[in-house]
């Protein structure tokens, strides 16, 4: 199993933490393998305009679709296999992201471009970040886990030409994705975000598997506090449950505490998670605390 990123933006700087801590050591592993794109390395003329006045009026600029669509075309080509031969995949990756930047090859002619005859799950899955798009979620980072190869398109200014998502669904699988409700200059830190949740959840990335089944999300609910050495620290103590070495009791308290802070923090989640009668007499405890409080 590995996985290809592929990233188009016009910050290619802004995706180096990609290569760094975490992800640089899935690289290193050859389970992940990454190409960052400049997209005015295809943008024709002196000026490598990438973006334009929008079409009815009003402020900002619109990103070109005849700068998009070129650029998506070749990276969706860029085999995955193709990565996986280099002993050093990210110093390989690198000379690709020369090699692309050549001008020549921002030349394009539609009739050369190579369309994914297979069926849809041989298409690559492109990815684009917007505060428009569906909520990401713990569920679609575990989704694109199982991926291939995943492009990202990142816009800036007021967005990327809608005929550029409307035609790059002939060659990849698109998602339009928002890491929340708020918005940001560009898309560049939410590939971050998006690819750091991916790609910790590729098997061997993390060592310890049994550790992202404990997530908060995973099973629905928030984690609930954890604590180390020492027992007692600046006055506080760690609670004795902890210290008790009943691996029942822990695990009971453990449970306890993830509903009592998704109660508190995130009651919108409960909706969806299967409660015992005992989990639901703690959270009845918390709504009654809440309410006392309000009183
Ligand atoms: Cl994915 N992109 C941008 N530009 N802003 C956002 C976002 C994405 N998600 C939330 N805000």
């Amino acid at each position: 199993m590995s996985l290809r990123l592929d990233v188009v933006t016009i910050f290619p700087e802004y995706l180096e933490p990609l290569r760094h801590a975490l992800l640089g050591k899935a690289i290193e592993q050859g389970i992940l393998s990454v190409g960052v794109h400049n997209l005015r390395d295809w943008a024709p003329g002196v000026h490598q305009a990438v973006d334009d006045s929008p079409y009815g009026g009003g402020p900002g600029m619109v990103m070109k679709p005849d700068v998009w669509g070129p650029a998506l075309d070749e990276v969706a080509t860029l085999k995955v296999e193709q990565s996986l031969t280099s002993a050093v995949p990210h110093l390989d990756n690198v000379r690709h992201d020369q090699k692309l930047g050549l001008a020549e090859e921002s030349s394009y002619a539609a009739a050369e471009v190579p369309s994914l005859s297979e069926e849809d799950s041989a298409k690559p899955l492109l990815i684009v970040p917007t505060p428009a798009g569906e909520p990401f979620t713990q569920q679609m980072a575990q989704e694109f886990s199982h991926e291939e190869h995943i492009v990202f398109a990142c816009g800036r200014y007021e967005g990327i030409d809608q005929r550029v998502i409307d035609d790059a669904a002939n060659r990849y699988r698109v998602r339009e994705v928002s890491i929340g409700d708020y918005v940001l200059i560009g898309g560049e830190v939410a590939v971050l975000v998006i690819a750091e949740s991916v790609v910790r959840l590729i098997p061997g990335v993390l060592g310890n598997r049994k550790s992202h089944e404990e997530d908060s999300f995973s099973d629905g609910l928030l984690e609930g506090p954890s604590y180390t050495k020492p027992r007692e620290w600046r006055g506080l103590e760690v609670p004795d449950v902890l210290l008790s070495g009943n691996h029942a009791l822990v695990e009971r308290w453990r449970r306890d505490q993830s509903l009592i802070r998704t109660a508190e923090r995130r009651p919108d989640l409960l909706a969806d998670v299967d409660l015992s009668v005992r989990d639901q007499e703690i959270i009845q405890e918390v709504i009654g605390e809440a309410t006392e409080e309000n009183c």
